[in-house]
């Protein structure tokens, strides 16, 4: 691979439960926006993995009679089911128990250690495991969790700190000079308060579990499982394997990170404790954390513990995987919160992707069929107004589509994917080709209007790509094309007039066949 390097990564998931709608939301985007820089020519380097110690994954455990070990290893292939039913293309995939993180883990604590940013202390507060946080008494809010609301424990023990206090200026400094650090500007402010409002050190090492990476210099106590779990993003790519606080191998081309995914429930982890970390190591900053929102149903956060969380399965048996991602995409602002409704879902499907898309192929394709026996009629030499002006709508996309990409405005991509389908049906409409087969001295035009359409659904399904891979290569199969997953370079693919006049065209079922409400 010789392109650019692109890294992205989503949070590693919990393994107390399967992965559910709001977890599998992170990695559908960052999915999309993976699978599209490999069109924009990048080597991507795309993770996702399994956070797998701690004591919510320990109780889970027990819960359930197994160990700890024997409790990931069941779930962990349940995370994998999903991301494949997804069609998700990450590259690695991390499980926090592995080897190569745990050494890795170490050889950084280590280095942190031998340089005096962790010292043994007292740890005297509260600590949410739902959350595995811990708050300071004057966090808590009617003595329970800030943050989920649920009971929190008095934790008394000897532990060890990271000497997070004194990032506090760096962290300052840091987020106020690099605006995009942390996006959306909401979040940065929320994590400039939080650093401005003092930061204490942070206990990073437990006595009264066992289910955690034991620390190199005193093996009575193990890691404080954020603080393992945050050095996946770089055990991944090889950091410490070989025992030293470095990156060995080849995969560490691929830090810092571009992008990091997280949800807005873990920023104060992302955009804080972490660059301290990194800092401390001498580790360079990812370029952007992302937070994103959350799924909400019937006005509250989608989760596991409120029990108000569907699992893709459902959703993907009656919509199909496409559907599934785009709407989660197109219908959430990626950065707010949105709700999410199976009505909202039926109407985005049969709106957009029934109508709109999915029968503009279809009557097109039929049309080649009826009028051309299938063979795509020669490209037009002289263009009408209302062909510039659909040609037009093809031109600018691949700079919109970027633009919004750049801002992770998934849901903004896609509209400028929906001017040029809009654009297409109007243009169908007002140039009514079934009007024009009625003559033979139409017939030319005929040609022309049909290629033009043809040629604006090949480029809105190499657009659609990203988000909807299975129906975007379907199209391409049809119009006689090749594997739309190896184009490299999206904007030169979308150059108007690449589809070969001759290709065989083939018609098939519909892609979004409707769906009724009581279905
Ligand atoms: O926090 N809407 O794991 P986790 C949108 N292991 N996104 C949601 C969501 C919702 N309703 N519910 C969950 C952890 N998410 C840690 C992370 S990273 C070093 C360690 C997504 O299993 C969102 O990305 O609780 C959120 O940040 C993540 O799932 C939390 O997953």
């Amino acid at each position: 691979m010789s392109g650019k390097p692109f890294y992205i990564t989503t949070p590693i998931y919990y393994v107390n439960s399967v992965p559910h709608l709001g977890t599998a939301y992170t990695t559908v985007a960052a999915d999309a926006l993976a699978r599209y820089r490999r069109m924009t020519g990048h080597d991507v380097h795309f993770l996702t993995g399994l956070d797998e110690h701690g004591q919510k994954v320990a109780q889970a455990a027990e819960e359930n009679g197994v160990s700890p070990q024997e409790w990931v290893d069941r779930i962990a292939p349940a995370f994998k089911e999903v991301w494949e039913l997804l069609d998700i293309t990450n590259d690695d995939f991390i499980r926090t128990t592995e080897e190569r993180h745990e050494l890795g883990a170490q050889a950084f604590l280590s280095k942190l250690y031998e340089q005096g940013d962790i010292y043994k202390g007292h740890y005297d507060g509260w600590y949410c495991v739902p959350c595995e946080t811990y708050y300071a008494e004057d966090q808590l809010i009617e003595g329970e969790c800030p943050s989920c609301g649920r009971e929190v424990k008095f934790l008394k023990e000897d532990n060890y700190f990271f000497r997070l206090s004194a990032y506090q200026d760096f962290l300052v400094d840091l987020i106020e000079n690099n605006p995009s650090f942390i996006e959306p500007r909401t979040r940065r402010n929320e994590v400039l308060s939080f650093v401005n409002s003092g930061l204490k050190d942070l206990s990073i090492s437990r006595t009264t579990f066992e289910w955690g990476i034991p620390l190199p210099f005193d093996t009575d106590h193990v890691m404080y499982v954020w603080f393992d779990a945050l050095l996946n993003y770089i055990t991944a790519l090889g950091y410490g394997e070989n025992g030293e606080p470095e990156f060995s191998g080849d995969l560490g081309r691929f830090w810092p990170a571009d992008v990091q995914f997280v949800g807005k429930d873990i920023i104060r982890f992302h955009c804080a404790i972490w660059p301290a970390m990194l800092h401390a190591a001498g580790v360079a900053l990812p370029k952007q954390v992302f937070a994103h929102g959350f799924l909400l149903t019937k006005g509250e956060k989608m989760s596991k513990s409120k029990g108000n969380a569907q699992t893709p399965a459902s959703l993907v048996e009656r919509f199909g995987v496409d559907a599934y991602r785009y709407y989660f995409l197109r219908d959430v602002n990626f950065g707010q919160d949105g709700s999410v409704s199976m009505e909202s879902m039926v109407q985005r499907y049969n709106g957009d992707l029934a109508n709109d898309w999915g029968n503009l192929c279809s009557r097109l394709f039929n049309m080649i069929g009826k009028y051309f026996d299938g063979v795509v009629p020669p490209m037009p030499t002289q263009l009408t107004d209302t062909d510039e002006t659909l040609r037009a709508y093809a031109a600018v996309l691949p700079e919109k589509y970027e633009d919004a990409i750049q801002s992770l405005d998934f849901s903004g991509a896609l509209e400028s994917v929906w001017d040029l389908v809009k654009g297409t049906n109007y243009y169908i409409e007002n140039e009514a080709p079934w009007g024009l087969a009625k003559a033979e001295e139409t017939r030319p035009r005929l040609e022309a209007v049909l290629y033009n359409a043809l040629e604006a659904v090949r480029i809105a399904a190499l657009f659609c790509f990203p988000v909807m891979p299975n129906t975007s290569s379907d199209v391409w199969t049809r119009l006689g094309l090749g594997d739309i997953s190896a184009v490299k370079d999206i904007a030169a693919d979308a150059q108007w007039g690449k589809l070969p006049a001759g290709n065989s065209v083939t018609t098939g079922d519909p892609l979004f066949p409707r769906i009724y409400e009581d279905e």
